[in-house]
């Protein structure tokens, strides 16, 4: 059912939209406003050549069933017996809505009455129902054969009961027959079959000859002829094999069809589209190389994904466990360091600070992913856009192809999107920052320090001051020992033991400060394992998202090029 002009409407309509989606990619805004513009211009053309629909006239006496034939190619009810003619020398025309009313009619010369459908199968087909032979007057005779003059085709419809009627040989004879555009139909043949089929055909065969002879004797020498019944309710597919009806159907859509093509071809809308079409040929040919192209890209991004995947790894768990280890080390009234310990890591901290004065101070920053992570996943990104625009350049595709490709793996929205993720992940993962409890390395801290602290004030009591306190403890004794701690401490011998416990201090305070930091690192690298996790997962979707961007533009393209493709193929 698709006929020329709507074949052609489609064809410029799927033009349109595959310019609205950016095709074709292989050419400029410039030529592509130009095919945008003409093949507005073929639609608008179009629009005034639908104006000019196949005219059928119906020519017949009273019941030969010329509104049933109608309804029949119309392939529903359009014509009925409530269609009656205001006069019966009216003509009535069914016209479809969005077709405009024949041009040349000019209501006082033939009188006519239109009945407006919107039955798509015949929107290009004008059915014009003629006065009956029975109640054409003589001087309306003049108006009708005018009339027949704008007609495409004529279809002279008679019955089984009616085919002898001299007022029809009479008519034919009157009518002007050199545009040979005259058919014959012999309708209600199904009374024929009513009793046996064997004697059906034999009647049909003599039927039709007699008919034939008719027509001879009345100057029409090779009828076009289709012996059919109108009314068979199968009327199309499953139609008794001796009816013709749907021959007599598809050659009045032939003579739509050549109509359509024939002013398709005279307004050149043809060519106009042909030369489009092969702007899309030529767009298919680069789409099939690009299609190539991004598939073997995809294919060395499967083989790169995992060692992308384990860079990856490589660089989120180093920043993560630097990031957990300073967050667990700074953590504030949490510290697990006492005494001589904390008095190193401050020591040591506002050295860092120093050192690094002008970086963010850890506990207000906002813990975004390093510059280092950052530029490795822009590496990996641009190893895929860069991998397929190397083999676009090797195939010499155009320019506009690759900045559409360039646009479409937009990698520095991606690297934004990674890094955003990331930050927002290490977000969370603070708020479960994990408290693990220094109790026990607190209390040996304690221990060495208090040990030593003993220590140091017996060496600094002096032998005698304890003999005497450990022989007799009473005040005396005890005054004697604190005389001695005093007399000691500002002597030589006493600057050396307090010189000898600070050293020991400081040496057991860097120890404890040292094996502080394992021990946080070492939490801080085994917390990591699982966290880095989430983390590798949003880089690997990343990167997935890229290759499914790929994959769809590839899909997608694929689709269009078949039509591009086959467009042209048709045409030729
Ligand atoms: N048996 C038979 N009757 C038909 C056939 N076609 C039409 N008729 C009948 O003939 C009568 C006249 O049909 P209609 O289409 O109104 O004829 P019109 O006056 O030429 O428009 C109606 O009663 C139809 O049912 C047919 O193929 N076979
Ligand atoms: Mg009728």
């Amino acid at each position: 059912m698709d006929h020329p002009y709507g074949q052609l409407r489609r064809d410029a309509n799927q033009i349109l939209s595959l310019m609205d989606q950016g095709f074709p990619f292989s050419l400029g805004e410039e030529e592509r406003k130009g095919i945008i513009n003409e093949t507005g211009k073929v639609l608008h053309k179009l629009d005034s050549l639908e104006r000019n629909a196949l005219g059928i006239g119906l020519l017949g006496g009273t019941g030969v069933g010329k509104s049933t034939l109608m309804n029949g190619l119309a392939g529903s009810k359009i014509a009925s017996s409530s269609h009656r003619r205001p006069h019966t020398d009216h003509v009535l025309i069914y016209r479809h809505t969005d077709v405009p009313p024949l041009p040349f009619l000019d209501r006082s010369e033939v009188p006519y009455h239109e009945i407006t459908h919107n039955i798509s199968s015949i929107e290009q087909i004008l059915l014009c129902d003629l006065p009956d032979f029975d109640s054409i007057a003589a001087e309306h005779r003049e108006r009708v054969i005018r009339f027949l003059e704008h007609l495409d085709l004529i279809v002279w419809v008679t019955s089984l009961e009616k085919y002898g009627d001299a007022r029809f040989y009479e008519f034919l004879r009157s009518i002007p027959k050199s545009k040979r555009n005259f058919l014959f139909v012999l309708n209600k043949l199904d009374l024929l079959f009513l009793d046996d089929l064997q004697q059906g055909y034999e009647l049909l065969s003599r039927t039709l000859k007699s008919f034939q002879n008719h027509l001879k004797e009345n100057g029409i020498d090779e009828p076009l002829l289709y012996g059919i019944a109108a009314e068979d309710p199968l009327l199309t597919d499953r139609s008794a094999p001796w009816n013709q009806f749907p021959l007599f159907r598809q050659y009045v859509f032939q003579q739509r069809d050549i109509k359509e093509i024939r002013s398709i071809r005279t307004a050149n809308l043809d060519v106009e589209l042909k030369s489009i079409f092969s702007v899309l040929e030529r767009e298919a040919i680069h789409l099939r190389t690009l299609a190539g192209c991004i598939e073997s890209s995809l294919r060395e991004m499967e083989t790169s994904k995992a060692a992308w995947l384990v860079e990856a790894e490589k660089g989120l768990s180093e920043w993560l466990g630097r990031e957990w280890t300073s967050l667990l080390l700074h953590r504030k009234g949490s510290s697990a360091l006492i005494g001589p310990g904390q008095a190193v890591d401050l020591l040591f901290g506002e050295f860092r600070l120093l050192r690094k004065s002008g970086e963010r101070s850890i506990e207000a920053s906002s813990p975004a992913p390093p510059q280092s992570l950052i530029d490795l996943f822009k590496t990996q990104a641009e190893e895929v856009k860069d991998d397929l625009l190397r083999r676009m350049l090797v195939h010499s595709l155009p320019g506009p192809l690759l900045e559409r490709v360039e646009s479409l793996l937009d990698v520095s929205a991606r690297v934004e999107n990674l890094e955003e993720a990331l930050t927002r992940n290490l977000a969370v993962q603070r708020q479960t920052l994990p408290s693990p409890s220094f109790r026990g390395f607190r209390f040996i801290q304690h221990s060495i320090y208090t040990a030593f602290f003993l220590l140091f004030l017996a060496a600094i009591g002096g032998r005698e001051a304890w003999e005497g306190i450990l022989s007799g403890p009473d005040w005396r004794t005890a005054l004697g020992l604190l005389l001695s701690w005093i007399d000691t401490l500002f002597s030589g011998k006493g600057l050396a033991a307090l010189g000898t416990y600070a050293a020991l201090n400081f040496y057991f305070g860097f120890r404890f400060y040292r094996s502080h930091r394992r021990r946080v690192e070492k939490i801080a690298s085994d917390g990591v394992k699982q966290r880095v996790k989430g983390m590798l997962e949003t880089w690997e979707n990343e990167i997935q998202s890229v290759i499914d961007e790929l994959e769809g533009f590839r899909t997608d393209i694929r689709s269009k090029i078949s039509f591009m493709e086959g467009k042209v193929s048709s045409e030729q």
